[in-house]
């Protein structure tokens, strides 16, 4: 299967790896925009916009009590799990666009969450952020200052955090070698991380079971779910 670039990653050993939502699908997460995706039966402009979430808060959190119910529960999958192997050997940062902590509980400790996290709580109001556990009973929860809470997620029109996507860039900029797995890179400014990469001249693969707009890009596309391919890719790179 890696036959074919295995030469080339013998020098690879700065390594990013660019996550979505499929890497978490079969952790029981759904995607967005696959045939079951989230997308298909909610509109994402009434419950991930900012205007969305003032126009009707309680129905927003609704949605979102019950997915973060399904984070708590899930675990990660040997997906996850081989890209927290990849650490042993070489220098890892994971650019992820999942908001479900999955990664860290798989044990990687270099991640950049681009889209923030379900599982942390802001005001709208105060600097009030915090990683809160378990449900609310009354919804939407209300800050101590009296603003309403929200998840701590980037929403469509918001700026991802400025800090985490400046490292992003860095860390995409530098790497030699970077793997996209689980998305559809149809989302901005989180789908111009290949570029950076190749812009550096890194070797780019792919894992997915359907076309991307960088398949024709990539130096090597696998057809295949993250779970059935990344370890089996990591235990290739591991062996170099
Ligand atoms: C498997 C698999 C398996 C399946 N193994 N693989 C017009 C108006 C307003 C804004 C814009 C506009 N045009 C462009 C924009 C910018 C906008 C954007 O990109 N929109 C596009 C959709 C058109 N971007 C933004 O607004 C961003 N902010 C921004 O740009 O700020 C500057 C700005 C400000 C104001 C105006 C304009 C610009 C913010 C984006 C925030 C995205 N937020 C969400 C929700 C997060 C919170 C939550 O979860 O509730 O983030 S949307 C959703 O999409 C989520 C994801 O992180 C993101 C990306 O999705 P992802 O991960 O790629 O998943 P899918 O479902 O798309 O794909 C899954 C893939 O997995 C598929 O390829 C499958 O094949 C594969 N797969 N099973 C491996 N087992
Ligand atoms: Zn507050």
């Amino acid at each position: 299967m890696f036959d074919k670039i295995k030469d080339r990653l013998k020098t690879a050993n700065k390594i990013s790896v660019v996550t979505g939502a499929g890497i978490s699908q079969e952790s029981g997460i759904p995607t967005f925009r696959g045939k079951d995706g989230l997308w298909k039966k909610h509109d994402p402009m009434k419950l991930a916009t900012i205007e969305a979430f003032y126009e009707d808060p309680k129905l927003v959190w609704q949605w979102y009590q019950d997915r973060r119910e399904n984070v708590f529960k899930s675990k990660p999958n040997s997906g996850h799990y081989a890209i927290a192997d990849l650490e042993k050997f070489s220098e890892i940062s994971v650019l992820t666009q999942n908001i479900d902590g999955l990664h860290r509980k798989a044990g990687s400790s270099n991640v950049y969450e681009l889209h923030g996290s379900i599982i942390r709580i802001k005001c709208s109001n105060c600097n009030f952020k915090k990683d809160i556990k378990g449900p609310f009973s009354t919804l939407p929860p209300i800050c101590e200052c009296g603003g309403i809470l929200r998840p701590d997620v980037v929403w469509f029109g918001e700026l991802l955090p400025q800090d985490v996507w400046r490292q992003a860039i860095v860390q995409a900029s530098k790497c030699d070698l970077m793997i996209i797995t689980g998305t559809s890179l149809q989302v901005s400014p989180a789908n111009t991380l290949p570029i950076y990469a190749k812009q550096n001249g890194a070797i780019l693969i792919e894992v997915n079971p359907e076309l991307t707009p960088m398949s024709s890009e990539v130096d090597l596309s696998i057809r295949a779910s993250s779970s059935e391919a990344l370890p089996k890719l990591v235990n290739t790179i591991n062996k170099l």
